[in-house]
């Protein structure tokens, strides 16, 4: 495996120098944040990030993410002209070295959690979610720190209301017909896309999601065969779905899974409620499910996924180095005794 860690560049509070401080650390998971949706990204700042990865000794091999436009998910007219943007970005990044961008397909909004700052018995704190606190929210007021796009009330109420047209069948053939369009690129560069499981697995708001259980992958990977299409494995979003078996999927995909976002949760109720653990702890039954990976040739980017704040740290939810770090450290075990042969 090869050990990345997410850094929200020149906005992240954690210097990479602490990141290369991490073990076995390798690479860097970062994107270009300030550029609209659906543009084209400036090559310089990418050379930019590149250069500043490379004097820690880090490598920028994994892009996450680069958001597709609304357009191209309602399968607008306009999608083709937002297509040949992301097009042009595949290029800018593997000209820099890019192997891998994670993207996801979820309408409107990215992940969902009802509390920023759950308290542990420890004095922790870290996301949760809880489905009687979903049912409070008015969706056209959300904005959650993470997502890699936002929309103000106004943009969202339109955008929910052309969304009510879309059915599950519809955005899936939007999906399709964005990968056929990008999978030459991809090929041709050896870029692969790793695909974000919807987080939660399951619709919200009324809003179709298609990337949430073995059935929606079998029909995507089967409609888009292509090396070059594969998937994140976030066990988090996935595990969030009881219906999901984890150590089952992992056997199946493995070969399609060339990023895994590593993090756990334990589930607070017999529905679907749920907080943010860490990652050796928790209803999601990590080491199996590593095993099964590794036990499937798994060769792909790693990066531990949400951590608490501990140790009073108070940052970004979910993204502190504490906690992420001591992700990495279990990470590094589990792996490095399952690849030792
Ligand atoms: C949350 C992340 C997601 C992820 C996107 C990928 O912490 O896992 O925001 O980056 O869904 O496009």
């Amino acid at each position: 495996m090869i050990l990345t860690f997410r850094w929200f560049n020149d906005t992240d509070p954690i210097p990479l120098k602490y990141i290369a401080q991490i073990p076995n650390m390798k690479s860097v998971v970062t994107a270009v944040y300030n550029v609209p949706v659906g543009k084209v990204w400036p090559k310089e700042k990418l050379i930019q990030l590149k250069k500043q990865c490379l004097k820690h000794h880090l490598s920028m091999e994994v892009i996450e993410s680069i958001p597709v436009h609304e357009d191209i998910k309602l399968g607008k007219p306009s999608r083709d002209k937002f297509i040949a943007n992301y097009i042009e970005n595949i290029k800018r990044c593997a000209s820099v070295g890019v192997k891998c961008i994670c993207y996801n397909f979820m309408p409107v909004f990215d992940w969902l959690r009802t509390n920023m700052k759950y308290q542990h018995q420890d004095g922790s704190n870290s996301l949760a979610y809880s489905r009687k606190d979903f049912d409070k929210i008015d969706p056209k007021h959300l904005h959650l720190p993470g997502w890699d796009e936002s929309y103000s009330p106004k943009e969202l109420q339109t955008l929910l209301k052309e969304y009510q047209k879309i059915s599950h069948q519809d955005l899936f053939n939007h999906l399709v017909y964005f990968l056929k369009k990008i999978m030459p690129t991809c090929e041709k560069y050896k870029v692969k896309m790793a695909i974000h499981p919807d987080d939660p697995p399951w619709d919200i708001f009324g809003l179709p999601r298609v990337v949430s259980n073995e059935k929606d992958l079998d029909k995507m990977f089967k409609a888009v065969p292509s090396k070059c299409n594969g998937l994140t494995f976030c066990t988090g979003s996935f595990g969030a779905g009881r219906f999901n078996d984890l150590v089952h999927m992992a056997n199946k995909y493995a070969k399609r899974i060339y990023f895994l976002h590593a993090r756990n949760i334990q589930y607070t109720d017999k529905k679907d409620s749920f907080v943010e653990t860490g990652h050796m702890v928790g209803s999601l039954p990590m080491i199996k499910i590593i095993k099964a990976l590794v036990k499937n040739g798994f060769n792909g980017y790693v990066r531990p996924d949400h951590g608490r704040n501990i140790w009073g740290e108070n940052h970004k939810p979910g993204y502190g180095l504490y906690d992420r770090a001591l992700g990495a450290a279990y990470l590094n075990g589990v792996f490095a005794s399952l690849e030792d042969k």
